[in-house]
């Protein structure tokens, strides 16, 4: 008698990129199901999808494994159309699900194409426009009787929020968002059915909108140089499509017979300065019929304002593409934690998160009265510390109706903020009334990690936090300041770990296509995406190798080949860029760099002035690039060029280690980031010559006593590179380093995000001097990437995950640590504890000490339709197992011998380095003996193994050094 198979199920059924806007972006979205299994290695053998359009369901069969990102089946789907997608699987064991439910889907536009509604803006003289006002649009409309559907879609020249009846449509914040506009404008689209039917019960129905000028109308710039960067006041552009019960279509779209008006409530509005509200001016014309606008104007056809150039520029139906980001909205609220009173009297509340978003407020008080918010990430002297903001003023005011409770909170400016300043409120002040409203792009969130170390457990809260506050729409580099950009740099290093927390593919796959038009129009990937920037932008490596590097990030955790098909011909153009400049010596030298920006060593002026030369960066990077093309041509069927660039890549390779490693395994620039790009991009591949790399970068991690020593382009490579070549240790002991520069140092100090320097804050709490210093920063997070895979075990052991590589490095005193990771496929959990060693602490110390007899258990769930390649601490081969629970039990490796040599002035510096107790005793003697180097030896360090410490004594008294070789023989 043959068991039954195991029950099965579809868990799990989405239609597109996770978290996408409601309606689809695209005519052929791609389907993905998840599957759980009651028994083991369940792994699937066929499915089938069906598809109910036009109310005909057609199956479509699959053979294989493949449920994640399928193609789709059907025709293409049309605008304005619903269709309906469920599917069963049946596995290799014979069993079979049962039919999922039905997953509904509609498109609205899907396209330029399908877009009626010209662009209208206020028919007022340019110099009769409110600085940094806002503008509003109205019209009425009848419903049909026996309304079927209405489906809104909405752009603009600026930031929209619509209403329906006066009431807002949808839950999307700061839209269109920030595309690059002059060839991406995005519009979004909602089922105002229900708002249309509700309002249509009085009535007719108003439909009115207010556009602020967002980031279309910011001045963007550096050092008080702003300008605008896209022309023209703000502008709506609106299409509502009515059916009735019988089929018949109606349209409503934007045009010269709305009217609108340049006065309204929001008096003022703008990202960088904030926003004012004056509730006075508060209306029911949105909302009420026959009710006009104040100050009311006739709209005008953007068209008949711009001047021809920009017209032709900005108003093409090509630009406009459906919102296919996840949207932006609140989500999460945080209570204020504290009321604290500064030096000058004034109220700041602090909510113990540096966040961003706004403040609601709820407040009673007399008309007129004016409440202030000012917001601020840190506080210097106990007062808010605004002078990192620049010329952001990040201010709200909002004036009093006085008719009541009144609540409120700003829509088209967010701020950056831990702190804010309250003034002009209306009598005693109970902080229940403020909240903070935490707004961010709404990915769905995949990946977590947490360690047996609370230090640790906060730096990743720090790195999440510090995406989700640079994930507002698009990747940016900071928040808060006059500048809030989307930095190639930045995303470029921190794509893999974004990757493991959320779901990215939809944010940053539009993100990618902003990069490829803004990298047609500059002729080489620009600094930043969009580019607002008034000047010109050279091509800057590992800033311009996004084009290159954030697609292989995407293909590594989804697999996806349509984004790799979609990016192929600016991947491709940016290498070639490369491959012009570098001609036949295959190095990409000169230029301008921002090289390993804000190496430690940097002065705060001149953040580009790092240890490692700018060219072994660029040079590394270019080929980087190459390697990540080559990969996407393999996966894309593209032989030639997978060839010629594979043939590249190599010639690349080459000419870099003929340049810049010495044949015994030095680097020319004896620097911790060049070891890293050598061993981590994959530049020295012979194993003798990585061993005496990685060799020679854990030493030097050594002497600089573990001190950080990278800046933005060397620190997301430095734990992998030593624990690739064997340094697990070292690495564990930089990432525990409590001093500054280090990732810890920012959380002993308080931190709640990353921060753009090292030392952001400086040891005394004071800011740091430089003029540009954010404390919401994630490129110093990417760290996390290496936590994900070597502390939390997770990582792609083929693309998208259909099999993982489990494979945990026990380290650095850590007692247990537990990732999962939602892979699509389902979640993939692993937890491990250490046993059996009562050592608890950090560092190499620790380690040591934590081996003896202790044992490593490790859990692991793989779910159904994956496959796991596991692989213990200490074992050289990985052991394979399909889905389910498991679970194994490992002694831990022998722990290095403790040296049993007794401390002399003979003992080499490194060691003292790597021992806490014997360190604090030889820094405090030497203190105490006034040793002039002592201090440069905590900030820099000195601490070499081939330099014992009696010849680092140099320019000493003899009493001074007998009063140090007796410390140090008490040691032991
Ligand atoms: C600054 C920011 C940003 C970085 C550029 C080069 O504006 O620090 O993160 O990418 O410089």
């Amino acid at each position: 008698m043959t068991a039954d198979p195991p029950a099965v199920r579809v868990v799990a059924l989405w239609v597109g990129d996770r978290g996408r806007p409601e309606f689809l972006a695209t005519a052929r979205p791609t389907v993905s199901w998840a599957v759980e299994s009651e028994g083991t290695d369940w792994a699937q053998r066929s499915a089938q999808i069906e598809v109910r359009l036009d109310g005909v369901v057609t199956g479509f069969d699959l053979l294989g494994a493949g449920s994640q990102r399928q193609p789709w089946p059907a025709r293409d789907l049309a605008a304005y159309e619903s269709a309906a997608v469920r599917v069963w699987v049946r596995g290799t064991d014979g069993s079979a699900s049962a039919l999922s439910s039905w997953v509904e889907v509609r498109t609205g536009p899907l396209g330029g194409d399908d877009w009626r509604a010209p662009l209208i803006t206020p028919a007022v003289a340019a110099d009769a426009w409110p600085e940094r006002g806002t503008a509003r649009f109205r019209t009425e409309l009848t419903a049909p009787a026996g309304l079927a559907s209405a489906v809104l879609s909405v752009t603009a020249h600026g930031l929209y929020e619509a209403t329906v009846g006066g009431v807002r449509v949808g839950d999307e914040l700061l839209t269109p968002g920030w595309t690059a506009y002059r060839d991406r404008l995005a519009f979004q689209t909602h089922d105002v059915t229900a708002l249309v039917r509700a309002a249509a019960a009085d009535g007719d129905v108003v439909l009115a909108a207010t556009v602020a000028e967002g980031w279309y109308g910011e001045r963007f710039g550096f050092d008080g140089n702003f300008a605008r960067a896209y022309p023209g006041p703000v502008a709506l552009a609106a299409q509502l499509r009515l059916v009735d019960e019988a089929g018949a279509v109606t349209w409503v779209t934007t045009g010269p017979d709305w009217t609108t008006s340049v006065v309204g409530p929001v008096t003022s509005a703008s990202i960088y300065q904030g926003e004012s509200h004056d509730a006075r001016l508060d209306d029911d014309a949105a909302a009420v019929p026959g009710v006009t606008l104040p100050a009311a104007l006739p709209a005008r056809l953007l068209a008949d304002v711009l001047t021809d150039d920009d017209a032709a520029d900005h108003l093409t139906a090509a630009r406009l593409v459906p919102a296919s980001s996840p949207p932006v909205r609140v989500i999460e609220t945080l209570p204020v934690r504290e009321v604290r009173t500064s030096g000058s009297g004034a109220t700041i509340l602090d909510f113990g998160q540096n966040l961003v978003g706004w403040v609601r407020l709820r407040v009673d008080g007399r008309a007129g009265t004016v409440i202030t918010l000012r917001h601020a990430e840190v506080l210097e002297d106990g007062e808010l510390g605004v002078r990192p903001l620049r010329f952001a003023k990040a201010t709200d005011r909002y004036t009093l109706r006085g008719d009541g409770p009144e609540e409120w909170h700003p829509r088209f400016t967010f701020h950056g903020f831990r702190y804010v300043e309250v003034s002009g409120w209306p009598g005693a002040f109970d902080p229940a009334d403020v909240t903070a409203e935490v707004v961010h792009s709404d990915l769905v969130r995949t990946g977590e990690l947490t360690t047996s170390n609370p230090l640790l457990n906060q730096l990743h809260s720090n790195v999440r936090w510090g995406m989700r506050g640079n994930f507002v729409s698009l990747p940016t580099d900071c928040p808060q300041r006059d500048e809030r950009l989307g930095w190639t740099g930045d995303i470029q290093v921190f794509a893999p770990t974004a990757s493991y927390l959320y779901d990215t593919a939809g944010f940053l796959g539009s993100w990618l296509s902003d990069l490829t038009v803004e990298q047609a129009r500059s002729g080489t990937v620009p600094i930043v995406v969009p580019n607002p920037l008034p000047f010109g932008s050279p091509p800057g490596a590992a800033w311009g190798d996004a084009a290159t590097i954030v697609p292989d990030a995407l293909y590594a955790h989804y697999a996806d080949p349509e984004p790799l098909a979609r990016q192929y011909a600016s991947m491709r153009a940016w290498v070639e860029d490369l491959r012009a400049i570098a001609g036949d010596s295959n190095l990409w030298t000169g230029g301008f760099q921002f090289g390993d920006w804000l190496d430690p060593s940097a002065p705060p002026d001149k953040p580009n002035q790092a240890r490692t030369h700018s060219d072994i960066v660029a040079s590394a990077y270019y080929y980087r690039s190459t390697a990540a093309l080559t990969r996407a041509a393999q996966v894309l069927g593209c032989e030639d060029d997978a060839h010629t660039y594979a043939a590249l890549a190599e010639q690349i390779r080459l000419a870099f280690v003929a340049e810049y490693v010495t044949p015994a395994g030095r680097m020319m620039c004896d620097a911790h980031t060049a070891y890293a790009l050598a061993i981590e991009f994959g530049l020295v591949t012979e194993p003798a010559l990585r061993a005496r790399l990685g060799a020679n970068l854990a030493e030097l991690v050594r002497a600089f006593g573990y001190r950080i020593g990278t800046g933005f382009v060397g620190t997301p490579l430095m734990t992998d590179a030593l624990t690739r070549t064997g340094h697990a240790d070292v690495a564990y002991r930089l990432l525990l380093e409590q001093g500054c520069p280090s990732w810890l140092y920012p959380v002993t100090m308080g931190a709640t995000t990353i921060w753009e320097r090292w030392d952001s804050m400086l040891p005394d709490g004071r800011i740091n001097p430089g003029e540009m210093t954010s404390f919401n920063h994630y490129a110093l997070g990417a760290v996390a990437d290496w936590m994900h895979r070597a502390i939390g075990g997770i990582a792609p052991a083929e693309p998208g995950y259909a099999t993982v590589a489990i494979a945990p490095v026990p380290g650095g005193g850590l007692t247990s640590a537990a990732a999962s990771l939602d892979t699509g496929y389902g979640v993939v959990t692993v937890d491990w504890v250490v046993e059996g060693s009562a050592v608890e602490g950090t560092g190499v110390e620790g380690a040591a000490v934590q081996g003896d007899g202790s044992t490593f258990t490790l859990r692991a769930s793989v779910p159904a339709n994956t496959r796991a390649l596991v692989t213990l601490p200490g074992a050289d081969d990985a052991v394979e197992v399909g889905s389910g629970e498991h679970t194994w039990t490992c002694a831990l490796p022998a722990p290095p011998a403790v040296d049993p040599a007794p401390w002399t002035l003979d003992t080499p510096l490194a060691r003292f380095m790597d021992d806490d107790v014997a360190r604090s005793a030889l820094l405090a003697v030497l203190a105490e003996v006034g040793f002039f180097f002592a201090a440069g030896w905590t900030a820099d360090g000195r601490w070499r193994s081939d330099t014992s410490l009696r010849q680092s004594l140099v320019m000493l008294s003899l009493d001074a050094i007998a009063t140090i070789e007796r410390t140090v023989a008490a040691l032991g």
